[in-house]
């Protein structure tokens, strides 16, 4: 392991806010194991400001390979064994009509829960009818992580809009998108890759990351392409509808952890809870076998709600067992949604956030747009305490999301690394690599 690797998981493991972090002075001890994490990772926050300045290396578009026509994929997209899809996934990944998406047995696919019931009450403001699901849900939270929503109030015309909006924009030329390319410091524009180490791995997809929320953190003038025409208006719109769906599915999975219904949104910020949305494209690759459109990762923030694609499956998810299980749209209006590493944290891990990842395709791209609910990006998160006990005694120490976050842009997705990384008890500033 190179030494520029190191600092990772410093940030990671820091026990007080970053600011009271910098106001630290003099340095204590060398034996004040705590302190001096805490010293290197203020250290390591400034060095990573300076390194997220600019990507490490020139940025290629995965777009561009693909259509270059190689045969063979280049080596920097090249996983290792282990890290590579399995025969049998690609076979079932194919591209196909309704009723080869509907074919997958049913004891393979995600849970279904229809929301249609609860949306209705909710636009009736008739309280009380969350326990109408909440089962489904905390079975779907434990057991896998993940579920998919159907009657969930976002209209099928607007989903299908911000998907033909986003695909408009992937499939213009190259430098029709270059001046949209992205930075690592906020990571908005037009990307291909996650993460600043110099020769890292790369995945095969490029992608679009925009703020949909808070208003202040929104700079659509400068951020949101143009073309398509409609792609602005529509990502805006689609932003809203979903948003008020994660607000919605806060309230059922707080409720359904036997929390207050408002107990999520109120720890993670309130109104003030950060939306963004990352438009996924994974151009058709000539060796589907060796790589990966996104590698496995758990996702930071508190939920994310997933339009996939229509006809192109892709997404994968490991089951508790450790297996990939490609997931099955159960409808072209369906949403896959997931818990996030904060509602890992809040409910002191009775719900888990859960590795996914996507393989890629020869004979399809794929598109899919990812919105991600984040807490407020400077409130503490730590195992809420009507969850912890003497059984079961708090399992995170508290961190702020901005804090949190910074792991993985700096060092793109790696599992559950990050998560693991902030557990109490475990030894502190051991890289995830050597545990
Ligand atoms: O493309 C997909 O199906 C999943 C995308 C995803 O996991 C992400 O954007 O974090």
């Amino acid at each position: 392991m190179h030494d520029r690797d190191r600092p990772i998981r410093l940030v990671v493991v820091r026990i007080i806010p970053m600011t009271a972090a910098r106001a630290l002075s003099p340095p204590l001890p060398p034996t004040d194991r705590g302190s001096s994490l805490i010293l290197a990772a203020a250290h390591n926050t400034a060095a990573m400001a300076d390194c997220m300045q600019e990507w490490p290396e020139p940025v290629v578009r995965v777009q561009a390979v693909a259509e270059s026509g190689l045969a063979a994929i280049p080596g920097c997209y090249v996983k290792p064994p282990r890290d590579r899809p399995a025969a049998q996934h690609l076979a079932t990944a194919g591209v196909g009509g309704d009723e080869d998406v509907l074919q997958e047995p049913l004891d393979t696919s995600i849970p279904v829960i229809d929301l249609g019931e609860l949306v209705a009450a909710a636009a009736a403001a008739d309280e009380g009818r969350m326990g109408l699901i909440t089962e489904a849900v905390a079975a779907a939270c434990r057991e896998w992580g993940f579920f998919q929503v159907v009657n969930h109030g976002v209209a099928p015309e607007l989903m299908r809009a911000a998907r033909e909006a986003w695909r408009g924009f992937f499939r213009l030329p190259i430098t029709a998108k270059q001046q949209y390319a992205n930075l690592p410091r906020t990571y908005e524009g037009y990307g291909s890759r996650v993460g600043v180490r110099k020769g890292g791995p790369l995945d095969w997809g490029d992608y679009y990351f925009l703020h949909l929320a808070p208003e202040a953190a929104k700079s659509p003038d400068k951020y949101w392409p143009t073309n398509p025409a409609i792609c602005r208006e529509v990502s805006e719109e689609y932003g809203r509808e979903v948003i008020r769906l994660c607000e919605l599915l806060m309230k059922v999975m707080s409720a359904s952890l036997g929390l207050e219904e408002s107990r999520f949104q109120e720890a993670f910020g309130g109104s003030e809870c950060g939306v963004c949305l990352r438009a996924n494209y994974y151009p058709r690759c000539p060796q589907p076998d060796l790589t990966l459109g996104l590698s496995a990762h758990s996702d930071p923030g508190v939920l994310t709600v997933l339009l996939a694609d229509e006809h192109v499956r892709g997404l994968q998810v490991r089951r508790a067992d450790g297996e990939w299980v490609t997931v099955q749209p159960a409808r072209h209006d369906a949403f896959i949604v997931n818990v996030g590493d904060q509602i890992q944290i809040l409910s002191n891990s009775v719900y888990k956030s859960v590795e996914h990842r996507v393989i890629v395709n020869a004979r399809e791209e794929r598109i899919s747009l990812a919105l991600f609910y984040n807490p407020r990006g400077d409130v503490p998160i730590a195992p809420a305490p009507e969850v912890v006990t003497q059984e079961r005694p708090s399992l995170y120490p508290p961190m702020t999301f901005d804090e949190y976050r910074a792991y993985i842009r700096k060092n793109g997705p790696r599992g559950k690394a990050q998560l693991d990384g902030v557990e109490q008890g475990q030894a502190a500033g051991t890289p995830p690599e050597n545990k």
